[in-house]
């Protein structure tokens, strides 16, 4: 049986593979290979190798977290069309330049069935994604590579996406949901967390300023991450920014903002050393060099002076996400231990507290007028 070949494959840690799922794609069955992939701490990833040797990725998507699945998948469709448009006009190869899925037996871009939700894309060969510590030259590739996909999708209306994961970035919704939280202090963490606690609700000015701006509405990817970036094996030039789902109308401060706040700090997301936690200007200064200029044509002044509060702001709510579900007992992300969240949310703080004192650098580096020749 195929599930249990995978199953084995898989070891015995994982949960099998829906076969029923896999028979529903364009694939040649049975599979010669399947490696379970990772790097994600949402949905469940793996590279299958089809019995012809052609590569996909197969996904098992969170459905706990992305309920409206049909509309994730048709805001990825409209999007990855248009950059295989943009691509083949402008010379660079369209099906390396974004994500193809492959339409299931009911023409859609999923499968569903009791078990969940899935979907298959072709493996792009010989690219790897930037993995591990970003360094000053990935930091910049990856944010040209983001401020690309911005500009690309400019002239697309954003309004004809669905807002997948509504209220994502609303921050004023996710300080009340924490608030509401600590009230309940469900799991009964409170008191291993209070000076955090106090130390976020100190803030929440700081992090509605944004939300009362008023910006245009661009389409976004929203987990601007490096390791969403695939590169080519031998040049190392980037070709395709990946991992789709959260793609949605959003302002451009937050894709700038969350490649800043995960590798411009001098640990990672979850150092257990979270006390040295700060911010590393000068990979600040590597995305923003990225970025900038590959926005520069469509960028508005609003959003030129919104950048860096876009930044503190999303490091604040990263924060409160983390921090709400610690005390909610680590209902949403995927711990390792118990106090995994805790000390996310602390790296989070330590960042914080560093892009606080170090505003006016950032507002210079940011403004920079060579950036946006
Ligand atoms: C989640 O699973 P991943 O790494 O793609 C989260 C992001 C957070 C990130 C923190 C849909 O992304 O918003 O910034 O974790 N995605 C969702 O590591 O909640
Ligand atoms: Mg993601």
């Amino acid at each position: 049986m195929l599930e249990h070949f995978i199953f084995k494959l898989r070891g015995s840690n994982n949960l099998p593979m829906d076969e029923k799922a896999l028979t529903q794609f364009p694939i040649a069955l049975p599979l010669k290979e399947v490696k379970a992939l990772t790097n994600g701490i949402i949905n469940t990833t793996d590279l299958i190798t089809a019995a012809d040797g052609q590569k996909y990725i197969f996904q098992k998507i969170n459905t706990n977290i992305f309920k409206n699945t049909e509309g994730m998948m048709k805001n990825i469709d409209i999007v990855t069309t248009h950059i295989r448009e943009k691509a083949a006009k402008s010379g660079r190869d369209p099906e390396r330049a974004t994500l193809h899925f492959l339409p299931a037996s009911n023409n859609t871009l999923l499968y569903k069935n009791e078990n969940g939700a899935y979907r298959v894309s072709k493996y792009i060969a010989n690219t790897v994604s930037f993995e591990g510590k970003a360094t000053e030259k990935s930091l910049e590739m990856a944010g040209r590579s983001f401020g690309t996909f911005i500009k690309d999708l400019s002239d697309l209306d954003a309004s004809l996406l669905s807002e997948t994961l509504p209220n994502f970035h609303n921050t004023p919704m996710r300080i009340a949901h924490f608030l509401e939280t600590v009230k309940s202090n469900p799991a009964n963490r409170l008191d291993s967390a209070r000076e955090d606690v106090d130390y976020l609700i100190s803030l929440i000015d700081e992090g509605s300023k944004l939300s009362k701006i008023k910006l245009p509405l661009r389409v976004t990817h929203n987990d601007t991450k490096t390791s969403n970036v695939l590169v080519d094996k031998t040049t190392l030039e980037p070709l395709a920014v990946i991992d789709l789902d959260t793609v949605m109308p959003g302002l451009l401060c937050h894709d700038f903002a969350d490649s800043i706040r995960y590798s411009a700090n001098y640990v990672a997301e979850d150092e257990k050393e979270y006390y040295r936690a700060g911010l590393d200007i000068d990979m600040y200064k590597a995305y923003a060099k990225g970025f900038i200029p590959a926005v520069s044509s469509i960028i508005t002044k609003e959003e030129i002076d919104t950048l860096v509060q876009g930044v503190i702001t999303i490091v604040y709510e990263q924060a409160i996400r983390f921090l709400d579900d610690y005390l909610a007992g680590d209902v949403y992300y995927h711990t390792q231990y118990s106090e995994h969240n805790l000390v996310r949310t602390r790296t989070q703080i330590g960042l914080l507290r560093d892009m606080l004192k170090r505003r006016n650098e950032m507002e210079a580096i940011a403004r920079d007028p060579s950036l946006y020749k």
